[in-house]
């Protein structure tokens, strides 16, 4: 094995472009004066927590087998002078799954109000992805579509009209490699453009609810906002309430889900990012 090429080959990529994205500082777990919260959300294996450590510099464990993220983690980045917290997110194929691992990440997206919400998705099964993308629309009106294992779909000869994508979602889809750190540039000046306006999202939503379920889901809404003040969301806790979902009545009963929204609002100890860490 000719190890000098090896070493001259990894130091010419460390001097590549997707190496050196311009403007962006990784900070680690430094969480001093944090202007925006970025949320990474998406399906178990797609690369999210790739794109954490990308951006944040830390090193979140990654490997190919969908479950290793089992907690939120957190970590700071600067871009063009503005300082984001990045929320990796233990993968998750819907917003009313109930595994403890996807719980977390529900939670956080519903109650964490994450100013952009970043969904990671798998380009070789964007169906399946996108289950989880239309929930995310339902209740943000933030969020970019991050297309990644692009070069795994090239190989699979799998091609995404992403223009078309972009319009019909309503939302900015970045393509990415991430783990050549390919299209981080292109996310993170997507990320710039929502916060500061440039770029209006107008999120796809399903079709229209019936005049009755919307004035039931009105009258619960007041209920719930009358309870719990502070709580974002109170329209999709109410849409649950009336499907009959019994972890929902369950923590409204018991309060627990106030409780729920307050823990997402408050910065994590670095004990919690050491945990989920190799
Ligand atoms: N080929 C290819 N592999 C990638 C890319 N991005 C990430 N990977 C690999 O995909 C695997 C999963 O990446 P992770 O970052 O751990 O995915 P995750 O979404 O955080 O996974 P969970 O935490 O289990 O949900 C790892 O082996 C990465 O190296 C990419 O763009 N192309
Ligand atoms: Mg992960």
């Amino acid at each position: 094995m000719n190890l000098n090429r090896l070493t001259h080959a990894g130091n010419q990529c460390e001097n590549c472009p997707a190496h050196n994205i311009p403007n962006l500082k990784k900070l680690g777990i430094n969480m001093d004066k944090v202007d925006q919260v970025i949320a990474l959300a998406g399906n178990p294996n797609t690369g999210k927590s790739t794109v954490f450590n990308n951006l944040t510099g830390l090193k979140q464990h990654t490997g190919n087998w969908p479950g290793k993220t089992v907690t939120r983690a957190e970590g700071t980045f600067e871009y063009n002078t503005k300082r984001f917290k990045i929320v990796d997110l233990p993968g998750t194929y819907s917003l009313l799954s109930t595994s403890t691992d996807e719980e977390i990440a529900r939670d956080f997206i519903l109650f964490g109000q994450p100013d952009v919400t970043v969904i990671v998705a798998d380009s070789t099964r964007l169906e399946r992805n996108l289950n989880l993308t239309l929930q995310v629309l339902e209740i943000t009106d933030r969020a970019i579509l991050c297309l990644n294992l692009m070069d795994e779909a090239a190989r699979h000869r799998i091609s995404i009209d992403t223009k078309q994508l972009s319009k019909e979602l309503g939302i900015p889809v970045i393509e990415a490699e991430a783990r050549q750190k390919k299209g981080m540039n292109e996310l993170l000046q997507s990320i710039d453009e929502i916060i500061s306006g440039r770029y209006k999202c107008k999120p796809f939503r399903m079709n229209k609810l019936s005049p009755q379920i919307e004035h039931s889901l009105k009258q619960l809404e007041v209920l719930i906002k009358k309870e719990f003040p502070n709580m974002p969301n109170s329209r999709w806790v109410a849409l649950r309430l009336l499907e009959g979902d019994q972890k929902i009545i369950d923590s409204i009963r018991s309060g627990e889900i106030g409780l729920i929204h307050s823990y997402n609002q408050n910065d994590l100890s670095n004990n919690i990012y050491e945990k989920n860490t190799v």
